[in-house]
This record gives structure tokens, C-alpha cells and sequence, in this order.
């Protein structure tokens, strides 16, 4: 018996690996299997599957290798025996096998008949580049694999070479899942309170201090703080210092009725901002009092502060828990610390709320602005680094 020689290759597609088989051992290499290897983080597409090939160069394959070809494949485990050059590979296989064994036969047809593989598995070159962009931009890839698929649906076959196109689409897809609110509305004469609650750290009172000079050092208006955070004296001063800078009144509240009283005081303003003191969210007994001094204070509206740099799971929690005190909308800080926003539309999705501001820095007042729809979407996208 002829010895026979079988090597394993391995390529990007079942095209190359089949190059390489035919260039060590010509048109009659016999191909034994072929597998797919999973390569780390995108176990979906082809791109990133690696094809392992095994041939053999003999037609007389010995029956110890046969042993060794699974008949009934796992999932995992495809036959592909296309043609190379037109010829057909498995059909010259076959036909070599013809006067061996019944059994290899039998493999092997049931190898040839798994051979096509499904279409669905070949992404066109675009959407994978964006695919992988996505990924990049740390979306998960549950959600990229989401918006590309919605994008191959809706683009006709035509417009799928087109980048920009594709680009836009996914761009307004992200867009359609952030809410804004557009600043603070605020009207001279019409008093408006607005407190911020969240965890500790997040940046709530550099963000009241950011909003506090803008509104009044910018915009001319009548603004006053309120302080709940009692709790340590630092977070007091901290405020003090900025209400002293930017020449507000401040009133330090530590309880339901010195509430009242304080809000009394302020009543000729334009507007109150409230700080509170960091919550850890899973403190059921703060979250309750944090919600019983908001009551007295029948705020207008309560942004819940996060930092983007939280992950997901933080920050999808976060906002659970913080949903106790009625919540209207959400201020992300540290944007400029932030390695990618791809956790923001599952957040959004599963807080259902709007957002207000994004701050992106420690300067006073400058590091902060209204969110914004489309450079929100481009941060996702990670075609833009911050706000
Ligand atoms: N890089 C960056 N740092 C920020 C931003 N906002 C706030 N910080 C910093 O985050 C730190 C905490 O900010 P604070 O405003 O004290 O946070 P807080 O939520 O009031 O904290 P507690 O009162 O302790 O709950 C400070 O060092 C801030 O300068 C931002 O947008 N980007
Ligand atoms: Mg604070």
C-alpha cells in the first residue's frame, strides 16, 4: 500500500485552505474533513472562523484515518468540499473512492451533502467592517450583531458596497434609542427646583456647581443651592466653596422640615439646585429617606447622575434602584474618561429615560453640556471620543 501523507491547513476561508492543499499535493488531494475554529470574541461570522483542513495526499486511505472522520458531524464540525478552480473537489474525491470501503464512502457523502454552507454566514465586507468598528467602540456584541443585521434587512443588496450609507443608517438606528431633554428650562419669575441624586463620587456637586455658574454667571438668572448631603462636612464645603465663588445663597438641609423651611427662603428665585449625598444604591434605607426629603422639596424634576465609566450592569442597577425616588431624567459624567459608550442604548433601553446633560471634564464651568442626540449616537458609533 502507497503511504500515504495528510496534513492539516488552516485558513481565513475554505477558498484558501483549499489553495494550500492543492498546492502541496495537487488536483487529486483528497480532503479527509475540514472544520471550523472559533477565534476568540466573534464566534458569528466567517471572517473570524478559521477553516481547518486536513488532506491527504494518497487515494488509498488507510482505515485508521477513517476512524478518525466523525460520520454524523457535530455543529461545529463542517465538511466543505467546494471546487477550486472550477473543479469539482469533492466529485473528484468520490470518484477516487470509488472500490474502497462502503463505510468511507458513506462519510463522505455525508460530508459533500453539508458542504454549502448557509448564506446567512457570509457577511458582505461592509457590514463586517462596521461590525468590527462597532465592536471596537466596545458595543456589545449582541447589539452590534443587532444593528447590522437591521441594516442588511433594510439596505437594498445594491447599496450594501456603500459605507457612508451604511454608516448613516446605523448612525440614525442609534439615534432613534437616545431621548434628550434638552437643557433646564428655566423662566424669570418662575421658580424651578431641580435636585441631583446618585452614587457616590459620580461628580454630582462638580455637575451643580457646572450648571449653577452657567445659569447664573451666563445666562443672568437667579439661582440658589440646597444642600442635602449632611453626612460629612467636606461634601458641605465643597459646595460652600463653589456657592462662595460664584456668589449664590446655599441653604444646608438635613431633615423633611428644614426642607420646607429652606425652599421658603429660596422662593424668589429663578432657580434651585439641589445636591444630595451619595447613595450607594443598594442602601434600601438612603434610597427611602433620600425620597422622603425629596417629597417635602416637591422638586421639578430629579436627574440621576451617572459616570460613564460604570459599567453597564452598574449603571443599568443604578438606575434601578434610584427609580424609587422617581428619577425624570439622566446626566452622564466622565465622558472624557470613558473608554467607549456602547453600554449607552442597552442603559437607555432598560431605564427608559431621557437624558439630560453630559459632562466631560473637572472644570468648572465649562465641562459640561445639554446632551445631544447625534454626537451621543457618534460616541456609540465610536466615531467621535467625547462630547
Ligand atoms: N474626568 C472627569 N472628572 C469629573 C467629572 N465630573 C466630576 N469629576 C470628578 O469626579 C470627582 C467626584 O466629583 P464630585 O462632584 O465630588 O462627585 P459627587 O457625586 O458629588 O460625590 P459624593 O458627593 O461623594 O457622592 C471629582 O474629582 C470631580 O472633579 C467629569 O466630567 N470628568
Ligand atoms: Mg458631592
Amino acid at each position: 500500500m502507497a503511504e500515504m501523507k495528510v496534513k492539516t491547513y488552516r485558513a481565513p476561508s475554505i477558498h484558501d485552505a483549499l489553495q494550500m492543499v492543492r498546492a502541496d499535493f495537487g488536483p487529486d488531494a483528497a480532503v479527509l474533513q475540514t472544520r471550523e475554529i472559533k477565534r476568540g470574541w466573534l464566534p458569528w461570522f466567517g471572517r473570524q472562523i478559521q477553516i481547518e483542513v486536513s488532506a491527504a495526499s494518497g487515494l488509498n486511505v488507510p482505515s485508521r484515518l477513517v476512524e478518525g472522520i466523525s460520520p454524523s458531524p457535530s455543529p461545529t464540525y463542517r465538511s466543505l468540499m467546494p471546487s477550486v478552480d472550477g473543479q469539482d473537489f469533492g466529485a473528484s474525491f468520490r470518484e477516487s473512492l470509488k472500490g474502497q470501503t462502503p463505510s468511507l464512502q458513506t462519510v463522505v457523502e455525508q460530508l459533500s451533502r453539508e458542504s454549502t454552507p448557509s448564506p446567512r454566514r457570509e457577511l458582505p465586507e461592509s457590514l463586517f467592517r462596521l461590525f468590527t468598528d462597532l465592536i471596537e467602540a466596545e458595543v456589545s456584541e449582541e447589539l452590534a450583531r443587532e444593528l447590522v443585521e437591521h441594516v442588511r434587512a433594510d439596505v437594498a443588496d445594491g447599496d450594501l458596497g456603500d459605507l457612508l450609507l451604511l454608516k448613516a443608517r446605523i448612525a440614525r438606528l442609534v439615534e432613534q434609542e437616545i431621548q434628550v431633554t434638552g437643557p433646564i428650562q428655566v423662566t424669570t419669575g418662575q421658580r424651578r427646583l431641580v435636585a441631583l441624586v446618585g452614587p457616590t463620587g459620580v461628580g454630582k456637586t462638580t455637575t451643580i456647581a457646572k450648571l449653577a455658574a452657567n445659569f447664573h454667571l451666563r445666562e443672568r438668572l437667579r439661582v440658589g443651592l440646597i444642600t442635602v448631603d449632611t453626612y460629612r462636612i467636606a461634601a458641605v464645603e465643597q459646595l460652600r466653596t463653589y456657592a462662595d465663588i460664584i456668589d449664590l445663597p446655599m441653604e444646608v438641609v438635613a431633615t423633611p422640615k428644614e426642607m420646607r423651611a429652606a425652599v421658603q427662603r429660596l422662593r424668589d428665585l429663578d432657580l434651585i439646585l439641589m445636591d444630595t449625598a451619595g447613595r450607594s444604591p443598594h442602601d434600601e434605607v438612603k434610597i427611602q429617606e433620600l425620597k422622603s426629603i425629596l417629597a417635602e422639596a416637591r422638586a421639578d424634576a430629579i436627574h440621576l447622575v451617572l459616570s460613564s465609566v460604570s459599567s453597564e450592569s452598574v449603571m443599568r442597577k443604578t438606575a434601578d434602584q434610584f427609580s424609587a425616588v422617581g428619577i425624570t431624567s439622566l446626566i452622564l459624567t466622565k465622558l472624557d474618561e470613558a473608554t467607549g459608550m456602547g453600554a449607552l442604548v442597552p442603559l437607555l433601553r432598560s431605564c427608559k429615560l431621557p437624558l439630560s446633560y453630559v459632562t466631560h471634564g473637572q472644570n468648572v464651568p465649562d465641562d459640561i453640556e445639554a446632551a445631544d442626540t447625534c454626537k451621543l449616537a457618534r460616541l456609540v458609533l465610536g466615531v467621535e471620543t467625547h462630547a
